[in-house]
């Protein structure tokens, strides 16, 4: 047995779940934005190569980390209601092939409030990296504990997608940007986009 295989991380899953009647949203911070885009991007790259349609896909952005719960409980408790069409134009700086919908955005005449499928799956993103003060501790922890409480309470899988890195170079590498000798490491936004089509999966089985 080779002694250099590690023993962390995660392994991949013996099935391959079906996104092709799941809707999955995003919400990301705009904080550390470089690394927020390449983590969107990974994880939006992943529920399309799982048949999640580009319309399927909602991403909606928030100021920082901290706010990310409050958008995640809304968006789930609002999910059967479309307030915006699907737009082309995502975030401006993004780019990453897709055209997945937006909300946020004011609907033209007669689309607003528009029923729609609930979501499957949200996915949070956030990037925290550790500063001189205390913040870094409080938003981990308050952010943390707030997203389990909300998929618990709602029963709609909310994906862990908040890099709580000690440096920008830690940062950097968990989205595929790393930039020092460990190489450009591996965008977690990818394993979160799967864990969201697999979890959609799992709930709607259970339920
Ligand atoms: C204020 C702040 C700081 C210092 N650092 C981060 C960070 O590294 N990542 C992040 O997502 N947000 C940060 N914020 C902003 C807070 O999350 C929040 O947006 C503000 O405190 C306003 O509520």
């Amino acid at each position: 047995m080779s002694t250099d295989k590690t023993i962390k991380g995660l392994v991949k899953s013996d099935v391959d779940y079906d996104g092709s009647s799941l809707r999955v949203a995003i919400v990301h911070a705009r904080w550390n934005k470089v690394i927020i885009d390449a983590l969107v991007a990974g994880a939006v790259e992943k529920l399309k190569e799982r048949g999640v349609k580009e319309s399927n896909i909602v991403i909606e952005s928030v100021p920082g980390s901290f706010e990310l719960p409050l958008a995640c409980s809304r968006m789930i408790a609002g999910s059967h209601i479309q307030t915006g069409s699907n737009v082309t134009d995502l975030l401006g700086g993004l780019n990453f092939g897709g055209s997945p919908s937006r909300t946020g955005t004011p609907a033209p005449a007669g689309v607003a409030n528009m029923p729609s499928q609930p979501f499957d799956a949200v996915i949070a993103i956030g990037v925290l990296i550790k500063g001189a003060t205390m913040h870094f501790e409080y938003i981990c922890d308050s952010v943390s504990q707030a997203l389990m409480r909300i998929q618990l309470d709602t029963g709609v899988p909310v994906v862990f997608g908040v890099l709580t890195a000690l440096t920008d170079d830690q940062a950097l590498e968990r989205a595929g940007l790393g930039r020092g000798a460990n190489g450009k490491g591996h965008n977690h936004g990818e394993d979160w986009g799967l864990a969201a089509v697999e979890m959609g999966s799992h709930v709607r089985r259970w339920n």
